[in-house]
């Protein structure tokens, strides 16, 4: 597994792979088997109804059990008959393009890391932002204010048109922007993104998400996201840049 993440992130070219920097090993976003192949739909790190009221318990059964199952069937099947077989999922989402032969893959792909990163971005409760740390010192310098951050977070998952995601990345320099995504797709697909980095935070406004307890009131799922955002979760991903 090593020896993998090792020629799977020496990818020295990549916008992302600069935003890394430090020890290869320390570069893989989430270095375990579920970023390796074949790839496995990984357990909640919770129960089901977890997240209630703020997330319902069926939403939460049909989004894991259904919906990123299906990312990572489609995915292997999909990956069957690629030259990208074998790679660890970070080359995948590096590798795909506009290419309507890659077009499986790449939702496919980013279906599995997005989700897989998804339930871990969420905890019973939430976790809060540690307001002495390296993060949120950062956040302040960029956005003025948390609660700047917050809004332009917020307006990012309600300006999504149709299916898709809103995120905050670390670019280059660990600079934080916040960004949107159609679709599967995520920042670090470097051939499809006007600003590649590393996704800190994000957050699945496809209406599956949130449409058996919210219906069309995307806002009102996002201020529930916000407050079971589990900031060690992105703590941890931003210092390990
Ligand atoms: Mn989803």
């Amino acid at each position: 597994m090593k020896t993998g993440l090792v020629l799977g992130l020496g990818a020295a070219f990549s916008p992302v792979a600069q935003a890394f920097g430090g020890e290869p090993e320390k570069r893989t976003v989430l270095p375990n088997k579920r970023n390796m192949p074949p790839f496995e739909l990984p357990p909640l790190p919770y129960g089901y109804n977890a997240l209630e009221p703020l997330v319902d318990t069926l939403t939460m059964q049909v989004h894991h059990d259904k919906h990123h199952a299906a990312y990572v069937n489609n995915l292997n099947a999909a990956l069957e008959d690629s030259t990208m077989k074998g790679m660890v999922i970070e080359d995948i989402l590096r590798g795909v393009d506009k290419d309507t032969k890659v077009q499986k893959i790449r939702n496919n792909a980013g279906g599995h890391y997005n989700h897989n990163l998804f339930w871990q971005l969420m905890a019973p409760g939430g976790k809060p932002i540690d307001t002495s740390g390296k993060l949120f010192k950062a956040i302040v310098e960029t956005f003025g204010s948390y609660d700047t951050f917050e809004k332009q977070f917020k307006d990012a998952a309600k300006g999504v048109f149709g299916s898709g995601w809103a995120w905050l990345c670390a670019g280059p320099g660990k600079k934080l922007y916040i960004s949107q995504t159609p679709n599967q797709d995520n920042p670090i697909m470097v051939n499809l993104v006007d600003k590649p980095g590393v996704p800190l935070l994000g957050i699945d406004v496809w209406e599956h998400a949130y449409y058996l307890k919210h219906q069309n009131r995307r806002a009102d799922y996002a201020d529930a996201f916000m407050q079971l955002v589990n900031w060690d979760t992105v703590e941890s991903r931003f210092s390990a840049l």
